[in-house]
């Protein structure tokens, strides 16, 4: 039986391919008020505001690419797997870029920015073009009811039981360029402690929850991520 583990990845992740982080000195959420464009109320007060929010985040990912923290963590699920293993993907990024980076079978908690939802009916589709009040919905043909397909504050993250489960089958935990100050996923590395899991924490500098990890190793993703994926690959 292969190593299983279970890796959670936020916006440091992909903070070197040019992607903004949100609590950093220059953070995105230094330059735009949360409440006004990350809630469904903010939404509600003013689509157009929340529409372009997320237009200019399509827009810096269109110029975007994957970098070698992505490309190392996809090179470790095929390489666990091909030992009957398995590496679980979960991300707070709404980015694509670990697919980009080969990943697969990633699962983004708090939603995708590539991805467009009718708050109508619900259809989802895929999307990278500027979102606007006369985006028909892809299904409905409703027009006016655009919207990311993010989860907002107070919003239930996406798939939550499937995390669930693979954090209780994980023989490792290991949180990568997040800065552990969003719930659930902040709590993550607690309830993988209450399992007897091991976690790791890797990041640029130490998170809101760092005391909760038995081992943490910093520095910047694209070198601290590919060392460790070697590691683990060669120490098996
Ligand atoms: C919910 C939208 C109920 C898409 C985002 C307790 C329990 C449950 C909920 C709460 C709770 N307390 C408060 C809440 C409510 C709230 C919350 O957590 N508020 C916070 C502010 C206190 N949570 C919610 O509303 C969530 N919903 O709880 O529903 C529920 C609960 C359980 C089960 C069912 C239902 C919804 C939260 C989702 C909100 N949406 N994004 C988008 O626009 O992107 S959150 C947003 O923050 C992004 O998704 C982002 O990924 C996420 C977390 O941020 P990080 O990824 O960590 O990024 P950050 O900038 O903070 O940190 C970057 C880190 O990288 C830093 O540490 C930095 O040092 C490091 N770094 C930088 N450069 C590098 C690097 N590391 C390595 N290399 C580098 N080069």
């Amino acid at each position: 039986m292969g190593l299983n583990i279970f890796v959670l990845t936020g916006a440091g992740i992909s903070s070197e391919s040019g992607l903004g982080t949100f609590r950093d000195a220059s953070g995105i959420w230094t330059q735009y008020d949360l409440s006004e464009v990350a809630t469904p109320e903010g939404f509600a007060r003013d689509p157009a505001k929340v529409r372009a929010f997320y237009n200019a985040r399509r827009a810096n990912l269109a110029k975007a690419g994957p970098n070698p923290a992505h490309v190392a963590l996809a090179r470790l699920r095929r390489d666990l797997a091909a030992r009957g293993g398995r590496l679980f993907l979960c991300t707070q990024n709404v980015d694509d870029l670990h697919e980009q980076g080969g990943g697969a079978d990633v699962v983004h908690m708090h939603g995708e920015l590539t991805v467009t939802r009718c708050h109508g009916c619900g259809a989802t589709w895929p999307d990278r073009e500027a979102l606007s009040g006369e985006t028909p919905c892809a299904a409905c043909g409703a027009v006016g009811t655009a919207r990311p397909h993010v989860v907002w504050f107070g919003e239930t993250p996406l798939r939550m039981d499937e995390i669930e489960e693979a954090l209780e089958e994980a023989d490792l935990f290991v949180a990568i360029g997040t800065s552990g100050s969003v719930y659930p996923a902040a709590g993550f590395v607690s309830r993988a402690r209450r399992l007897g899991i091991r976690t790791c924490e890797i990041n640029l500098a130490p998170s809101d929850n760092a005391r909760a990890f038995d081992e943490r190793r910093y520095g910047p993703a694209t070198e601290v991520v590919p060392a460790w994926v070697d590691e683990v690959l060669r120490d098996g």
